[in-house]
């Protein structure tokens, strides 16, 4: 049996189940295409000229790297001239990107983080993409780029589709369409992603947990109780022993958290507090939360499922708590009590 690109799924999708239009379908296509195109400029690294700073933050008050940059380039040229969208938003942009007038507009909204993990990328250690797709609301107000984020804001329950990218040793794109998740991997001779694993059920239970230590004097209270409870193994309240990892590229640990399971938490703490978090809702948490909800796994703040928070910006940071449910339940638990 011939091999199932993502085009063909994404056909199939479209014209089996009549889960995405015919446009969804574009979008995700060009947005694949433009990880291709990311996954090949990091390939090159020294060679390329690619790596290092590229001399500007970004609006979070971040240094850019050359690659944040690049990537953030090679989406918005990609996906600007199809006609199906109707605005951008990324990390690296302060304000929506508007279509230019000179193409058509389309119904759809794309966010992205177009380099996730971008203190990685220099180290040679996996990185990635993390995009989110939304329909525009009719009459909204697309005249200006200020005007364009009003039409973003929507709840992560809102959101059509979502993906995310990892330049690992193998590049792969795992995808939702709000029909379970499913993943690519990049066959770089054939220039295509094909199906690798459909269906992906996160287990339920998990003894690997994925947290920056570091910040541990700054966590809030229930995030302290957990993790010494792991921290304490068999002999502890919990009863079983925990490994740790933290890979400080969130689509890697996620990723490792759609392979095998596990609990990822980047929490609210007393120095993040005044910012709300670390990770940012629409691109990086919303588009996370489906996928990992999709895979039987539950994703929130603490205190609320992340799905369901609307939004006051477009750049908006939350608490994240997301992977095996019975153990985001478990902390979630904590926050309750
Ligand atoms: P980025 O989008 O600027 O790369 O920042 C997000 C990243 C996540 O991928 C990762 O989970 C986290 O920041 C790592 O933070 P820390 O450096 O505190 O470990
Ligand atoms: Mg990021």
């Amino acid at each position: 049996m011939a091999e199932r690109t993502l085009a063909r799924y994404l056909t199939e999708e479209q014209r089996n189940r009549g889960v995405i239009t015919a446009d969804l379908k574009f979008l995700i296509e060009i947005v694949s295409r433009a990880c291709q195109a990311i996954s090949i400029a990091i390939g090159k690294g020294g060679l390329g000229g690619v790596l290092g700073e590229a001399g500007s933050d970004n609006v979070q008050g971040e240094a850019q790297k050359k690659l944040d940059v690049l990537s953030n380039e090679i989406l918005l040229e990609a996906n600007e001239w199809g006609g199906h969208l109707a605005a951008m938003a990324s990390e690296e942009m302060d304000l929506p990107h508007t279509i230019p007038n000179r193409y058509p507009q389309g119904e759809y909204l794309l966010l992205f983080d177009p380099l996730d993990g971008s203190s990685n990328i220099d180290v040679n250690v996996s990185i990635g993409t993390i995009f989110s797709v939304l329909k525009c609301p009719e009459g909204a107000d697309l005249s200006t780029a200020a005007a364009a984020e009003a039409a973003f804001l929507q709840p992560g329950t809102a959101q059509v589709a979502a993906g995310y990218a990892v330049y690992g040793p193998t590049t792969v794109l795992v995808l939702t369409v709000g029909d379970g998740v499913v993943v690519f991997t990049l066959d770089r001779e054939q220039g295509q992603f094909v199906l690798t694993q459909e269906n992906v059920q996160i287990p339920a239970d998990t003894q690997e947990f994925a947290i920056n230590m570091a910040n541990q004097r700054f966590w809030e209270a229930p995030v302290q109780r957990y993790v010494h409870e792991m921290q304490q193994g068999k002999t502890g309240p919990l009863g079983k022993d925990y490994n740790m990892r933290w890979v400080a590229s969130m689509v890697a640990d996620v990723h490792r958290i759609m392979t095998r399971g596990g609990i990822f938490m980047y929490p609210i703490d007393s120095k993040l507090q005044g910012q709300g978090g670390k990770l940012r809702l629409m691109y990086e948490a919303n588009p996370m939360a489906l996928l990992i909800e999709q895979a039987g796994g539950a994703a929130s703040t603490g205190l609320q499922r992340i799905l369901e928070i609307k939004p006051g910006k477009l750049h908006q940071r939350v608490p994240v708590i997301l992977g095996s449910k019975n153990e985001v339940d478990r902390i979630t638990g904590y926050h309750r009590t």
